[in-house]
């Protein structure tokens, strides 16, 4: 599936006016793309079903088009009626998905999107389980972030001929970075009526045409002094695909790319061939008001703060992000560790045929989203889910295969806090099937609380001990303190700037110095809205900066590891 795209043959309308939201028996203005829960007081805890309403005018002239209407993201699980009619059921979050509603043309058209986000142990990201209700979140969340609802991204209608462009898959992991040499091999999903027409595909300043003979047509390219995409020059190439029917083109869709190989060592992953230290964050995609949605502000001051302090990486933590944030990290040289929807899995989740083909189902859709984005160099396809469960074995093997059917070319990683946040008690039993061993440490913080000393011996002697069983490279991808700013303690004590900051500093260097340590990032890049429970005074304050954006001290700490 492609985004909407305007250019010379597509066009494409955001639905950016203000909504209504028909609940509690009113009907009142709702922004998208943002959560409805801080927009009213009252819909705060909202789990819907909600309806958001649009009249929508469909000119005559779009009744012989492919019209098509994509909704960037709808937290969780929703029905889109067009005139009262149901288009599409779609019951995954943080991702895309598009339907073909029948139209009235010439007339005005009713959208009625019903949501619900309702947590439960059947959806993704998971609610608590039953049992949990006295000692658990509110929100019910199995999770540590609030569980916002809505039509939290962009949604669009696409009016395109019906000789389409469907998909664009863009390889270049055969490429030789060490020959300067790009290796593309670009394979386009068109709709049967392309069928007998020629299409035209080019890259840089090489063009390729021929007869469309099925619905699917690959090429290959041949860059020669390619410029390989890279943190200190992220150049981007143009691939455009047009379908032409005599000197006409009925459709045209432009991607941008980069070439760049990602390999791996047994101690380091490699870009371009030569080995990289990932240093960043986890973080989370969300803002007071907004909550979860695509505020792009926020995206901009975002990588500004990224750049500031000297970062060159962060993961999705622990949903996809808005495809802005991509397009981002491809323009400025960022890396991204693309996480999958799935935190809080469990027993149950590997026992449930149908949380099983959620989670496939969630895996193939991130890859086919993000695939053709160069910043993305990694999928993970869970954080902290319970694999010392055995049954966790077979269910992430599956996962592991399911992103390597989709896309050879990247590695994938799974996320382990195991021996630390383990229901079933035991090692881990699935970090074995992946490329990168992924771990969250809270040394001084969960354990060993307020003893930095102690914490940095134990960091030091598990990441050795991960790194003498599994031999691959391995990624702190989550260690930090929480902070509340404006706190202060002379010796530093938990909660406080002095805490957060000394923290980070002595742990980041323990793992630092270690080589088969390939990446380090602090857990969080800003303080963020979560679930009500005694350990979350409103907020997790972990991050560096307020959720504001403003730096703690051990932001200016990082500043100053970090930059070069
Ligand atoms: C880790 C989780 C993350 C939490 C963090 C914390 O991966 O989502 O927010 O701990 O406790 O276990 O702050």
């Amino acid at each position: 599936m492609l985004r909407p795209q305007m250019n010379l043959c597509r066009s494409t309308v955001e639905l950016s006016n203000m909504w209504k939201i028909r609940a509690h028996g009113k009907e009142r203005p709702i922004a998208v793309s943002a959560s409805w829960n801080d927009q009213y007081e009252d819909l705060f805890f909202e789990e819907g079903p909600v309806g958001y309403i649009y009249d929508l005018d469909v000119p005559y002239e779009w009744k012989d088009k492919r019209v098509r209407f994509y909704f960037s993201a709808v937290n969780t699980k929703s029905r889109v009626y067009v005139n009262d009619d149901l288009a599409i059921f779609n019951n995954v979050g943080y991702l895309p998905f598009e339907c073909h509603p029948k139209l009235k043309y010439g007339s005005t058209n009713k959208i009625r999107v019903e949501v619900e986000n309702k947590l439960s142990k059947d959806d993704l990201p998971a609610g608590q389980m039953p049992g949990f209700e006295r000692a658990g979140n509110f929100p019910p969340a199995n999770f540590d972030f609030f569980p916002y609802g809505g039509i939290i991204r962009m949604p669009y209608v696409e009016i395109s001929s019906r000789a389409s462009v469907l998909n664009i898959n863009f390889r270049c992991d055969k490429s030789v970075p060490s020959q300067k040499l790009g290796l593309a091999e670009i394979t386009i999903e068109m709709t049967d009526e392309c069928i007998g027409k020629n299409i035209e595909v080019s890259i840089g300043d090489l063009t390729n045409t021929k007869k469309i003979t099925s619905a699917k047509e690959n090429f290959h390219f041949e860059i020669k002094n390619a410029r390989f995409w890279d943190l200190d020059d992220p150049y981007l190439y143009e691939v455009k695909v047009r379908i032409l029917s005599g000197d006409e083109s009925t459709d045209e869709y432009r991607i941008k790319t980069g070439i760049r190989t990602i390999s791996l060592d047994d101690r380091h992953m490699l870009l371009n061939g030569k080995p990289v230290k990932l240093l960043g964050f986890g973080k989370h995609e969300e803002f007071p008001v907004e909550g979860q949605g695509t505020f792009k502000p926020l995206i901009v001051k975002d990588y500004d703060l990224l750049r500031w302090i000297g970062a060159n990486s962060f993961r999705t933590s622990h949903y996809p992000y808005s495809e802005e944030w991509l397009d981002m990290a491809d323009e400025l040289g960022f890396l991204v560790i693309d996480e999958a929807p799935h935190v809080g899995l469990e027993k149950y989740h590997y026992e449930n045929e149908k949380t099983v083909d959620l989670c496939v189902e969630d895996i193939k859709r991130l890859i086919d989203r993000d695939k053709n984005h160069p910043s993305v160099i990694m999928w993970s396809v869970a954080n902290e889910p319970d694999s010392a469960h055995q049954k966790s074995d077979g269910f992430f093997k599956k996962l592991y295969e399911t992103a390597k059917e989709c896309d050879p070319t990247r590695p994938t990683t799974m996320v382990s806090c195991v021996p630390f946040c383990e229901k079933s008690g035991g090692p881990d039993v699935a970090m074995k099937h992946f490329d990168v061993i992924s771990v969250n440490r809270y040394y001084g913080w969960y354990n060993h609380q307020g003893k930095i000393e102690e914490a940095e011996k134990l960091l030091s002697d598990d990441l050795d001990s991960l790194y003498k069983t599994y031999k691959r490279p391995v990624i702190l991808t989550e260690f930090g303190a929480d902070a509340i700013s404006g706190f202060h303690a002379n010796p530093a004590q938990m909660f406080s700037e002095e805490y957060q900051s000394e923290y980070i500093e002595k742990l980041f260097k323990v793992a630092n110095e270690k080589d088969f340590v390939t990446g380090i990032h602090v857990w969080a890049f800003a303080d963020f809205k979560t679930a009500q429970n005694v350990h979350r005074p409103l907020f997790n304050y972990k991050g560096v900066f307020t959720r504001d954006r403003n730096p703690k001290m051990a932001a200016h700490t990082l500043k100053r590891l970090w930059r070069r």
